[in-house]
């Protein structure tokens, strides 16, 4: 690339107007000459594509200004590596971090469009999974709000997360297509692609006198080529930019074949090619171990590698700054053939030795665990890893040898602790291990909750954590408060500016001034009547999608998240089986009247999960049929949970459930973000639920069930469910009504099997756990019966969860781990 100054001076363009008259100009502008639609015939979603690309230029100067100001400085750039970023819409976002909500009202509502339809029409950008993707997407927006030159980096799949619909109770999935309208936020950038290679073989070349060279010659090749979308922080000091790849054949057709009337052999390799690009995997903490799947991996990091390094030497002579220069993140595993990738790179196409390039590998990467879960840490069987790329398993044998002397040298390691830190799993069929890699080949190793990190300390990690004593640390996860709090709750964020300023939009910190507020019977109300209408929007959501009736002054009780039986959903439906069947024994009490909510995806292939969601919607068919609980207890599963969803539900909660098995919920994002917006928890002491109870104060979130020490222990003195179930009336007497068909009367022995491994086995501790649990929720009913003490504690939980804000985060990342 040229770098040298033109010899014509280039004129700037005039920065762009936000004023309301101009806005609604350049939006007719835009509708006419770019979609080519006349407004009196232009459907809303011209509108919208049409609004997004006069907001798109508002933001253009400050994406180059930012770009050019890294470059200029000098400064290190953080690379972010993620397969997935769940990102949800951005119009909002865009428009509020840009300052521009009021007059792009004011732009619309002059030309008789209506901001709120039209953004209620933007499709969810839906590339992840759950809490791992969402992250990923709260710390592009962090990182670009506190100024950090960032990249973040993965695939453009044309199709995201499926979406679910019911079927008689049963999820179904069908396609998502994101796409369908075309994308208004993303740039095509032809001229960054790079061709990426699968498969072949490879060749040594000399060897004698000199160290040999590798050459991998590749049997497959396909290109790789950027899409960038620009990542506005707050108040659009910085823009970056999250650069997602998509898969293109090298020959969009095999024109020989073509001729020779093979019309649908000539589009194999086009095919092939964009297979790699066009789906998400739908698992969520535990590994889809497919080809498809490693070669999406390698597609993208290779990609991601080429385009970093290509930066680099634009602007340095060499690679010895590396790390100085360049920060990379794994998020998770799922990048980490990143290692083999940078360390082929460097060695093979760049010509430096071994050792040096492993020293300026290290002091690049670093790597984010996000689960302990053992079924969830990725591995790859050797024969496959090998067969797909032949030149990174070398280097991961190279790198593994050169780990496992200096293991036994420095620290004398057993035998067995070296089978533990190998990079081959040699138990059963050989296996590459994805952590193993991700770890040696990192100078940081961080868990995402304080207690996270401590388990990485002693379970997987353990010995690892023993030979490189200083790697593993804390950084535990954050929520952006723009998106979830200032977008997704309008009401409640004036109410807290009208109390206590507006310091708080700049440092969420700030929100413990609203501490002096939680027992303000004035300010309680105000803060009630948000939450209430805040409630009522959710009822008119649920109304107009599922015709179903909610009554806005009812307890709202919510669990949204992944179907997963760590997070124990199935405690939740118990619970809720036990308390209908109490309220039926006892109609003479005073019950508080419940809505619980749920929501969430299954992964496809994921039995019981499938199953629990089955469950949820056979047990809210009796519940909300039976006269003699109505207005006292509804059940309601929501379909088609995603980003847009939670932004209505979460504002919406009084009550937070965050009941995973201590121990197995790596942190959680879902909690940090109800009890922001004022709900109360309702929780086990697992993941960052441990640090949300010191922010807020143990009196102020309700606690329950068995510790993460406590669960192991009950693991190995072997715990044993069918001796506690006979002890608790409430339980047997749920479990048994579940299990003998009350509840699915078409197919009593539906749920036989579910209820058979809690009463067999119970992994997941529900048994243990569920008479605290119970009970924690007859006191949430007592804290309810007295709004003054209830408004006193969620008041307190927002004015204290300042602190998980992914600004935090992300500033602990940047000064530990980063150094950007
Ligand atoms: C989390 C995953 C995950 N942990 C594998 N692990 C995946 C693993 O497609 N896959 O193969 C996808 C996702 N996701 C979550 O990360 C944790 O369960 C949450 O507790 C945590 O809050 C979140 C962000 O750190």
């Amino acid at each position: 690339m040229n770098n040298s100054l033109p010899a014509v001076e280039i004129p700037q363009p005039s920065p762009r107007s936000t004023r309301p008259e101009i806005l609604a100009a350049e939006i007719i502008e835009r509708l006419t000459y770019r979609i080519g639609k006349d407004a009196k015939v232009a459907k809303p979603h011209d509108w919208l594509t049409a609004a997004i690309l006069v907001v798109r230029d508002r933001i253009i100067d400050r994406w180059m200004d930012s770009t050019r100001r890294v470059y200029e400085q000098g400064d290190k750039r953080v690379y972010y590596l993620s397969l997935e970023f769940l990102i949800g819409r951005l119009m909002r976002d865009a428009v509020s971090n840009l300052g521009l909500m009021n007059e792009l009202r004011d732009a619309l509502a002059s030309l008789g469009v209506d901001f709120d339809v039209i953004a209620g029409l933007e499709p969810d950008a839906a590339l992840g999974n759950g809490g791992l993707g969402r992250l990923a997407a709260c710390f592009m927006e962090s990182m670009a709000t506190v100024d950090i030159p960032a990249y973040g980096y993965g695939i453009r799949y044309v199709h995201g997360l499926f979406r679910q619909q019911m079927a008689d109770g049963w999820q179904v999935e069908l396609p998502e297509t994101w796409l369908a309208h075309g994308n208004p936020w993303e740039f095509e950038r032809r001229e960054s692609s790079y061709e990426i290679g699968f498969g072949g073989s490879v060749e040594t070349i000399g060897g004698y006198d000199e160290p040999p060279r590798y050459v991998w010659k590749p049997a497959e090749r396909v290109i790789a080529t950027a899409y960038d979308t620009p990542v506005v922080g707050w108040r659009a000091q910085r823009v970056n930019t999250l650069r997602l790849w998509s898969a293109q054949p090298i020959d969009p057709i095999l024109l020989d074949a073509f001729n020779a009337g093979d019309h649908i052999g000539a589009l194999r390799e086009s095919n092939k090619a964009e297979a790699l690009t066009r789906v998400l995997y739908p698992a969520d903490a535990n590994p889809a171990g497919q080809e498809l799947r490693l070669r999406q991996e390698y597609f993208f990091s290779s990609a991601s590698l080429q385009d970093i390094l290509r930066r680099h030497l634009q602007q340095y002579p060499d690679f010895s700054n590396l790390p100085d220069k360049v920060a990379i993140q794994l998020n998770d595993t799922h990048p980490a053939v990143s290692i083999g990738e940078m360390m082929r790179l460097l060695t093979d196409v760049h010509g430096l030795e071994f050792d040096e390039a492993w020293e300026i590998t290290r002091g690049t990467f670093s790597y984010t665990n996000h689960t302990l879960l053992p079924e969830a840490l990725e591995s790859w069987p050797v024969p496959l890893f090998e067969r797909l790329l032949p030149r990174h398993m070398q280097i991961v044998y190279a790198i593994n040898a050169k780990i496992l002397v200096e293991a036994r040298k420095a620290k004398n390691f057993s035998d067995q602790q070296i089978r533990a830190i190998s990079l081959i799993d040699e138990n059963g069929d050989r296996r590459v291990r994805m952590g193993n890699l991700a770890f040696i080949g990192s100078h940081s190793i961080n868990g995402v909750s304080a207690l996270h990190t401590d388990l990485m300390k002693v379970t997987v990690f353990s010995d690892l954590h023993t030979l490189y004593p200083d790697r593993i640390n804390n950084k535990t996860n954050g929520i952006t408060p723009r998106r979830w709090l200032m977008q997704c709750n309008p009401a409640l964020t004036s109410l807290i500016r009208e109390a206590i300023g507006d310091k708080f939009l700049d440092d969420t910190e700030a929100l413990h001034a609203l501490d002096a507020f939680a027992d303000d019977a004035a300010f309680q109300e105000k803060f009630a009547a948000v939450k209430r209408e805040n409630k009522v929007q959710l009822a008119h959501l649920v109304g107009s999608r599922m015709g179903v009736r909610l009554d806005p002054s009812a307890m709202f009780d919510i669990q949204i998240k992944r179907i997963h039986e760590y997070k124990r959903q199935l405690l939740n439906i118990v619970e809720a089986v036990a308390l209908y069947d109490q309220i039926r024994s006892h109609p003479e009490l005073d019950w508080v009247p419940r809505v619980k909510l749920f929501a969430g995806k299954a992964a496809p292939s994921y039995h019981n999960a499938k199953l629990i969601i089955k469950l949820a919607n056979d047990v809210a068919r009796v519940i909300n049929n039976d006269p003699a609980v109505r207005g006292l207890l509804k059940v309601v599963f929501v379909p088609n949970y995603n980003v847009s969803l939670a932004e209505v539900m979460v504002p919406a909660a009084d009550l937070s459930e965050q009941i995973s098995t201590a121990g197995m919920e790596a942190s959680g994002t879902g909690n940090m973000k109800f009890a922001l917006n004022g709900a109360l928890t309702i929780g086990t002491l697992d993941g960052a639920n441990v640090e949300m109870r010191d922010h807020v104060g143990a009196e102020n979130i309700v606690i329950f069930g068995l510790t993460a020490e406590e669960v192991a222990q009950a693991r190995a003195d072997g715990h044993e469910p069918r001796a506690i179930i006979e002890k608790s009336k409430e339980l047997s007497q749920a479990l048994d009504a579940i299990a003998s068909g009350v509840f699915s009367p078409d197919d009593r022995s539906r749920f036989t099997g579910l209820i058979d491994g809690i009463y067999n086995h119970d992994w997941f501790m529900l048994t243990a756990d569920f008479d605290a649990y119970a009970a924690a929720q007859r006191t949430v009913d007592q804290i309810w019966t007295n709004p003054k003490s209830w408004y006193s504690k969620t008041i307190r939980n927002t004015a204290r969860m300042g602190w998980f804000s992914s600004d935090r985060t992300i500033r602990q990342y940047a000064s530990e781990i980063w150094r950007a």
